[in-house]
């Protein structure tokens, strides 16, 4: 018999350090692969957090193939009127900071179904690209007129890449296996006065608010200023902003340029200052014992209360699957027609319309993705509130109250 690969990593796909795991979720499925029916039968893989010795940076240690991950995504970013409108501000922040103009080249990677492109676009910037590796979103972009290269992005795409004024990476990074390789790609893209933006849910976040439903198998890493400064510099690009979102449970947007000069900026300095405690080893120690506490927590609740979901969220599905919940929540509701009518992966409980969720009067609401809490309890208060319902939230901890 010949020797089998070893699946599990063991060392950095930065900077190549040795990986220390401090959290084992169990075997899942990938968490946005979702059934199309009851009995279908998903592929599980070892879904654990780890992070580098050397640059601190958190990571899976079990890579999953991005065609498998992303070849029929179900996830639309334009599912959130919250989204669009963080979308909406990023264009016009960008025009002004950037003087973009009719002649200006712009490459979105990760473009999804293009609505942030679709911005520029309206603004008279016809020079616009997406990437992304899905063929069902890019489909929705290319329909909308947004001229989009369905690719996995990485040195080996370039072929026909123009060079450009602006790249935006939001919330896409997390999503690539060979960072390296991702990254030597943005530089070979990017004009020398070019600016490239990347937008992350900042680790620190993670960790302080226990938002450990954030890791799954489509997010291989989990980024920082601190691990992404030296990644960036290995192909001469330099942070020379940062930002502060509320997107996400808290994101950082970095700016970042090829010759920025002028020293650090004071929010570069503050990002640094948050993350100061990547380096100790306790502060991934304790998150992993309030994981486990909010599993428990979380638990003994489903035990005596009827529990129905609310957004079929990646997230979701980690929390559930971490907790071992199975048929026992009836079904969860969400606006995404693509993932209307299907399974949830792992606990195969069936993704419905609003309507069909209200109209079982459901006296108990979990809201999946906690990051657009205050948008559907706008959109659900006041039908489950005839009803006498209430609404539940497990993360950070564990919040029940009524509609
Ligand atoms: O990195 C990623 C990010 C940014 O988004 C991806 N890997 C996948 C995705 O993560 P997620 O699925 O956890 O994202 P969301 O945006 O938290 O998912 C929200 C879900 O809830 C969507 O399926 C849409 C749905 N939803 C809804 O049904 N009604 C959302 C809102 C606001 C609503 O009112
Ligand atoms: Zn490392």
């Amino acid at each position: 018999m010949g020797k089998e690969l070893d699946p599990v990593r063991h060392f950095c796909r930065a900077c190549n350090g040795r990986l220390h795991v401090f959290l084992d979720l169990g075997n899942q499925p990938p968490s946005n692969a979702l059934l199309r029916r009851p009995d279908d039968r998903e592929n599980f893989y070892p879904l654990q957090a780890a992070v580098c010795e050397d640059c601190f940076l958190m990571q899976v240690n079990y890579d999953v193939s991005p065609l498998e991950l992303f070849g029929d995504y179900v996830y639309f970013s334009s599912g959130s009127k919250e989204w669009l409108d963080h979308t909406r501000r990023y264009c016009e922040q960008m025009v002004a900071h950037c003087g973009i103009n009719t002649e200006s080249q712009i490459i979105e990677i990760g473009s999804n179904d293009g609505h942030l492109l679709g911005h520029f676009k309206a603004k008279g910037v016809e020079r616009v690209l997406g990437v992304d590796p899905s063929y069902s979103v890019a489909q929705v972009a290319i329909a909308k007129g947004i001229d989009t290269m369905v690719a996995h992005f990485g040195t080996p795409a370039l072929a026909g890449v123009p060079l450009a004024d602006l790249v935006i990476c939001n919330n896409v990074m997390a999503h690539v296996p060979n960072l390296n390789d991702f990254i030597s790609a943005l530089s070979r893209i990017l004009k020398p006065r070019g600016t490239l933006t990347i937008e992350f849910p900042h680790v620190v976040n993670l960790l302080n608010f226990t938002q450990f439903d954030t890791i799954y198998h489509e997010h291989y890493s989990y980024l920082s200023l601190k691990a992404l400064e030296p990644a960036l510099g290995r192909y001469g690009l330099f942070v020379y902003d940062v930002e502060f979102l509320p997107t996400h449970g808290g994101s950082l947007r970095v700016f970042v340029q090829k010759n920025p000069g002028g020293g650090d900026r004071p929010d570069v300095r503050a990002a640094r200052h948050m993350e100061r405690y990547l380096g100790d080893m306790t502060t991934y120690r304790d998150f992993a014992n309030r994981a486990a506490k909010i599993r428990q927590d979380f638990s003994a609740f489903l035990l005596t209360h009827t529990v129905y979901g609310y957004g079929a969220a990646a997230k979701g599905n980690t929390f559930l699957n971490y907790c071992g919940v199975s048929r026992r929540i009836p079904c969860v509701g969400d606006v995404t027609p693509a993932k209307q009518g299907k399974y949830l992966p792992g606990s195969h409980i069936p993704v419905c319309d609003d309507a069909a969720l209200l109209a079982q009067k459901p006296p108990y609401v979990l809201i999946l993705p906690w990051n657009w809490r205050n948008e559907i309890v706008a959109r659900l208060g006041p039908e489950l509130r005839k009803g006498g319902g209430h609404f539940v939230v497990a993360i950070p901890e564990l919040e029940v109250w009524k509609a």
